[in-house]
C-alpha cells in the first residue's frame, strides 16, 4: 500500500476511462522548427522525414540502409493446391551483408486460373508456424488462406523469427548478426525493426512476381506483429495497404493515454523490440516528440485499417480510435476524407471506406476470420476506386 504513492513504483494499469487522463499531443502539421505545414508538398519534403527519423531516433531504431545481395529460391511450386484452387510457392529469400546471410521463408497462395495479377496480402506471422503450413492441416482464423484466396486476393506470410527470434536474449540472431553496428547503437533497431525490414525484403520477391499486382499488395499484422506492419508501411511506400490488428501500445494506440499498457511496462517486458533510446520514456510519455497518430499518418495517403477486440482493454481500443482518428488532417492534405464517427463506433460494426478504417470486434486478443474479411472489404473499396 505504501508503494502506491511512492513514484519509483511506476505507474499501476488503468482500466477506468475516466482516468485515461488529460494530455497534449505533438502537432501533427509543425515542423520541429515551428513551420505550418498546410499542404502535400511541404508534408512530404519537410514534415514527414522528420517524423520518420524521430520514430527513428526515439522508439524502433534505425535500420539497415542497404544489403550487398538479395536472392529468391522457388523451394516449390504447387499449381493445383487447395483442390486446385490456388497456385502455392513456397521461396527462399537469402539476404546477404558481407560474409553473412540470413533466410527469410515466404509462402505464397495465389487464385488459380486469374487472367490479370492478384493483389495481395502479406501476414508477417508472430504465431505459431502452424498456422502457415503449405499442407493447410489446421485451418484458423489467423490465415484464413481459403477464404482469402476465395475473395480473389494472393496471401503470403514468413514468420517474424527468421528474421528475430522474439527473445530477449536471443533477438540478434536473425538479421542483427548481419548489422552488428545497428546492434550496438542506443538508436539501432531491435526485434521490431527487424520484423519490419523484413516484410520489405518479403515484398523485394513479390514485386519480381509476374502472379502478383505489385501496386497492391497490403501488409497485415497482430499485436507485435501489428505494430511492426505500422513501422513497416510508415518506411515502405511499396506496401499500398497497412492492417493493424489488436496491436496496442507502441502500434496504433496513443501512448500518452493513461490506459492499459504502458511504455514502461513494454519496455520492461519486452525490451528487445524498441531501441535503447525509447527507454527514456518509461513512465515520461509526454516527453516524447511523436505520439502513434503521427505513425499511422506516415501511410497518407495509403490507407490504414486498425482494429480492435472488446475484451483486450490492454491494447486500449478508445486509444487506437483516437490514434487514427487523429490522423485525420494528414489525409485531408490529400483529399482523402475520412469516415471515421467522431466518437469510436459500437462493437462490430466495420468502417471499411478508406482511408481510415476501424473495428473493435466482440471478444478476446486475436486476428479471426471476422477481421480478415473486414481487410478485404476495405481493400476492395480502395482498389476499386
Ligand atoms: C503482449 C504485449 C502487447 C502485445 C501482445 C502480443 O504481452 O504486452 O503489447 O504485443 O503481447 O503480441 O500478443
Amino acid at each position: 500500500v505504501l508503494l502506491l504513492g511512492c513514484p519509483l513504483a511506476g505507474r499501476a494499469q488503468n482500466y477506468d476511462e475516466s482516468k485515461a487522463g488529460t494530455y497534449v499531443l505533438p502537432e501533427l502539421l509543425q515542423t520541429e522548427s515551428k513551420e505550418k505545414i498546410d499542404n502535400a508538398k511541404d508534408w512530404e519534403t519537410k514534415r514527414r522525414p522528420e517524423l520518420l527519423a524521430l520514430f527513428e531516433e526515439h522508439v524502433y531504431g534505425r535500420m539497415p540502409a542497404s544489403y550487398d545481395k538479395i536472392g529468391f529460391r522457388l523451394t516449390r511450386v504447387d499449381p493445383a493446391a487447395m483442390q486446385g484452387r490456388a497456385i502455392l510457392k513456397e521461396v527462399e529469400i537469402t539476404v546477404t551483408e558481407k560474409s553473412d546471410s540470413v533466410k527469410i521463408n515466404l509462402i505464397l497462395f495465389v487464385p488459380a486460373g486469374r487472367k490479370k495479377p492478384a493483389p495481395a496480402m502479406l501476414l508477417i506471422n508472430n504465431r505459431s508456424r502452424r498456422n502457415t503450413l503449405a499442407s493447410r492441416d489446421s485451418v484458423s482464423g489467423f490465415w484464413p488462406a481459403e477464404q482469402v484466396i476465395a475473395s480473389g486476393y494472393a496471401i503470403a506470410a514468413f514468420h517474424y523469427s527468421d528474421a528475430a527470434p522474439d527473445n530477449k536474449d536471443t533477438y540478434q540472431q536473425g538479421v542483427l548478426r548481419l548489422y552488428p553496428e545497428l546492434a550496438r547503437a542506443d538508436d539501432g533497431m531491435k526485434a521490431v525493426g527487424a520484423w519490419a525490414w523484413a516484410a520489405s525484403r518479403a515484398m523485394d520477391y513479390l514485386v519480381t512476381d509476374k502472379d502478383i499486382d505489385a501496386r497492391k499488395v497490403g501488409v497485415v499484422g497482430h499485436s507485435r506483429g501489428g505494430k511492426a506492419t505500422l513501422w513497416a508501411a510508415a518506411q515502405d511506400q511499396r506496401f499500398a495497404i497497412c492492417f493493424s490488428n489488436c496491436s496496442g501500445n507502441t502500434g496504433a494506440a496513443l501512448s500518452r493515454r493513461n490506459f492499459g499498457e504502458s511504455v514502461a511496462v513494454i519496455n520492461r517486458q519486452f525490451p528487445h523490440w524498441f531501441n535503447n533510446n525509447y527507454k527514456q520514456y518509461n513512465d515520461n510519455e509526454q516527453a516524447l516528440p511523436v505520439d502513434q497518430h503521427m505513425l499511422i499518418a506516415l501511410m497518407a495517403p495509403r490507407p490504414v485499417y486498425a482494429t480492435n477486440a472488446t475484451k483486450d482493454l490492454w491494447a486500449d481500443p478508445t486509444g487506437t480510435f483516437l490514434a487514427i482518428k487523429h490522423a485525420e488532417p494528414v489525409f485531408a492534405l490529400y483529399k482523402q476524407p475520412s469516415h471515421l464517427p467522431a466518437v469510436p463506433p459500437a462493437p462490430d460494426t466495420p468502417v471499411t471506406r478508406p482511408p481510415l478504417g476501424y473495428h473493435n470486434r466482440t471478444g478476446v486478443h486475436d486476428l479471426t476470420f471476422f477481421d480478415w474479411a473486414q481487410f478485404v472489404r476495405f481493400a476492395d473499396a480502395y482498389y476499386a476506386k
